[in-house]
C-alpha cells in the first residue's frame, strides 16, 4: 500500500544525512546529470593537451602569456567538473517558501540510498564557485589581445570575480527567497560593469593594437554566451524553474560551457600563435630583476 502524506514525509531524509558519498553515487547513478559532468572533464583534458601542443612553437612571452592564460581556463574546467563529480561540490538543498522548488524531494539515484527520498534540490554549487577562477582567465586573455591597460584589464576581473561570488551565493542561499534574487541582482550589477568594458572600452584599445577582427568575433560571443548563462541561471531549477530537471540544468551549462570555454580557448590561442608579430612586447615582455637592461 503507497504511504500516506505523513508516513512520506517521515520516510524523508533530512539533507544533512546526505554524505558526501551518496552525492557521489547520486551522480554515478544519475545518467543525464552524470553525463553532463564526466563530458566536461574528458573534454578539458583533451584541450589541456591539444593547446598546449598547438601552441608548442611559440617563444615571444606575450603571446605565451595571452595563450597560458587561455590553456588556464581547461586546467580550472577539470578542477571544477571534478569537485561535481567526486560529490565535494554538489549538495542537496531545501528551497526557501516562495521558492518554484520549494517542498521538492529529490530521488536518490544509486549507493546504498537508492530510491530513497530527500527533501530539497540538488545543488551544482561548485560551478558558481569555480566560475570565479576561470573566467578572470577568459578576460585576462581578452583584454590582452586588445592591447589594454592594467587598470582596465583589473576593473574587468575583480568584477568579474564579484559576479561568479554573488552567484555563489544566490545558489547557496536558503533562508529567504527574496534575498537570493537580491544576490542575483548585484550580481547582474556586476555583469553590467564588466559588459560595459567589452563593449566601450576595450573596442578602442583593440583598434590602437590592431586586432580588431579577432577582438570583435571573441567579444560578441562572450557578451552573448554570458548573457545566456544569466538568462538560464533565472530558469533555471536555481531560478523560476521553467526547466525543473537537475540534469536538464546542468547540461545546459555544461553546453554554455563547452563553448565559452573551449571554443573560446581554441580561437584565441589559434590566432595569436599566427600573429605573433601583431601580439610581441619584446623578447623582455614582462623580465623582473637583472633580466631588465639599464637605460645607460
Ligand atoms: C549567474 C547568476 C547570477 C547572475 C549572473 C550570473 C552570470 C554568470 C556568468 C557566467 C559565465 C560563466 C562562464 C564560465 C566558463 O568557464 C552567476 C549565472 C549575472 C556570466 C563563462
Amino acid at each position: 500500500m503507497a504511504p500516506n502524506i505523513l508516513e512520506a514525509a517521515l520516510l524523508q531524509l533530512d539533507p544533512s544525512e546526505v554524505t558526501q558519498t551518496d552525492m557521489y553515487e547520486h551522480v554515478l547513478g544519475d545518467a543525464l546529470l552524470g553525463s553532463s559532468i564526466y563530458v566536461n572533464i574528458g573534454v578539458a583534458g583533451l584541450t589541456l593537451l591539444f593547446f598546449a601542443f598547438l601552441a608548442r612553437n611559440v617563444k615571444d612571452p606575450r603571446s605565451q602569456l595571452i595563450i597560458v592564460s587561455a590553456i588556464f581556463v581547461s586546467g580550472v574546467s577539470i578542477i571544477s567538473y571534478t569537485g561535481l563529480a567526486s560529490g565535494l561540490t554538489i549538495s542537496i538543498l531545501e528551497m526557501p517558501d516562495g521558492h518554484a522548488m520549494a517542498g521538492e524531494t529529490t530521488t536518490i539515484e544509486g549507493g546504498p540510498l537508492e530510491g530513497q527520498e530527500v527533501s530539497g534540490t540538488v545543488s551544482l554549487w561548485g560551478r558558481y564557485l569555480t566560475w570565479a577562477f576561470s573566467t578572470p582567465f577568459i578576460l585576462l586573455s581578452l583584454g590582452l589581445l586588445a592591447g589594454s591597460n592594467i587598470t582596465k584589464i583589473f576593473t574587468a576581473l575583480i568584477f568579474d570575480v564579484g559576479i561568479m561570488i554573488t552567484g555563489l551565493g544566490a545558489a547557496l542561499t536558503t533562508s529567504e527567497h527574496l534575498m537570493r534574487w537580491f544576490w542575483y541582482f548585484i550580481s547582474c550589477t556586476f555583469l553590467a560593469v564588466v559588459f560595459y568594458i567589452l563593449i566601450v572600452e576595450w573596442p578602442e584599445d583593440a583598434k590602437a593594437a590592431g586586432t580588431t577582427e579577432i577582438f570583435n568575433t571573441l567579444r560578441n560571443l562572450t557578451v552573448v554566451l554570458w548573457f545566456g548563462y544569466t538568462i538560464f541561471w533565472a530558469l533555471g531549477n536555481e531560478g523560476v524553474a521553467v526547466i525543473e530537471s537537475g540534469g536538464l540544468t546542468s547540461w545546459g551549462y555544461s553546453v554554455f560551457d563547452l563553448i565559452a570555454k573551449y571554443v573560446f580557448s581554441f580561437l584565441v590561442i589559434n590566432w595569436t600563435r599566427k600573429n605573433v608579430d601583431t601580439i610581441s612586447g619584446g623578447a623582455d615582455y614582462g623580465a623582473t630583476g637583472d633580466a631588465i637592461p639599464a637605460d645607460d
